[in-house]
């Protein structure tokens, strides 16, 4: 489908939006995880601001897509989408973590309406997407899943299984999306356990594979169209991303995986993302 360049625009505003939003949560709350908050920006503003069907006004519809953020530790800018998106006010972010505060360090379902799965304990998000994607065949419902998988996760072992079970099932309802930023939790994906060849590796357990620049908002948007077209099997879209997208200090750093920045350091980040001073 052809996407204006005013919709493109938009979303990449939105992508901003997420970015601050979160770095303020995580700021405010001295706690979180900026690295790999920062590299999903794009992808969750293109999802929930364009291409997901969701209702915020009744975040349990039956045929609503269903997100799942298996890297659950990159809920701030979940959280943020989800609030202006409307299935909360945007005030609750300020009390992120707290006690009694239905936003959860990590992705609660049972307590933030429109999350989908409890999240946190990586490698899960695969299979119990695999799981809902069935229960839509079975009860003949329309709804896609959609999955956001971190490429440390990847090294988890557990991940392929469920992998195994939606490409034996041929899940075309599915959508997996890989936020390969190549860092993970103490330093280069690549050098802790090296996951390449990955495009082969999908494919080998069946999955179409789409390649894409995740920070290029338009590559973003033609690649979810592109999976609504496959009809046999499920799709991955493995996204080239950066950790810390967007603030020149931390991109690249494993040190800004789980790291709270200092007041200067949050606004400076601020300021940069805005791009003021340039
Ligand atoms: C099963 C499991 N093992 C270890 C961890 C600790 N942990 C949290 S984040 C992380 C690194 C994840 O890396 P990646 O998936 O690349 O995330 P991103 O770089 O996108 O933040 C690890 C090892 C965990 N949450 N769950």
């Amino acid at each position: 489908m052809y996407h204006p360049e005013s919709l493109v625009k938009e979303l990449e505003e939105k992508a901003k939006k997420l970015r601050i939003g979160a770095l303020e949560m995580i700021y405010r709350r001295g706690q979180g995880h900026p690295g790999g908050s920062l590299s999903i920006a794009e992808i969750i503003a293109a999802l929930f601001f364009h291409h997901l069907r969701i209702d915020p006004k009744n975040p349990s519809w039956e045929e609503r897509d269903r997100f799942i953020l298996s890297k659950g530790h990159a809920c701030a800018t979940l959280y943020v989408a989800l609030a202006l998106r409307g299935f909360f006010p945007e005030s609750d972010l300020r009390d992120w973590g707290k006690l009694g505060c239905h936003l959860q360090g990590h992705p609660d379902r049972l307590k933030t309406p429109g999350v989908e799965m409890t999240s946190g304990f990586l490698g899960h998000g695969i299979s119990i997407g695999a799981g809902l994607c069935l229960a839509a065949r079975l009860k003949g419902l329309s709804y896609r899943t959609y999955v956001l998988l971190g490429d440390g996760e990847c090294q988890a072992g557990i991940l392929w299984e469920g992998a195994m079970v939606a490409g034996k099932y041929r899940l075309s309802n599915l959508t997996a999306i890989l936020d390969y930023n190549d860092v993970q939790l103490d330093g280069p994906v690549h050098e802790i356990m090296p996951l390449e060849p990955m495009v082969e590796k999908w494919r080998s357990f069946n999955f179409e594979v789409i390649e894409i620049n995740g920070h290029n908002m338009r590559e973003v948007l033609d690649s979810l169209d592109m999976a609504l077209e496959v009809h046999d099997r499920p799709q991955v879209i493995i996204a080239h991303t950066t950790k810390g997208k967007g603030v020149s200090f931390m991109e690249n750093k494993a040190f800004w995986h789980g790291r709270a920045p200092s007041g200067e350091e949050f606004e400076k980040a601020r300021a940069e993302l805005l791009g003021e001073g340039k």
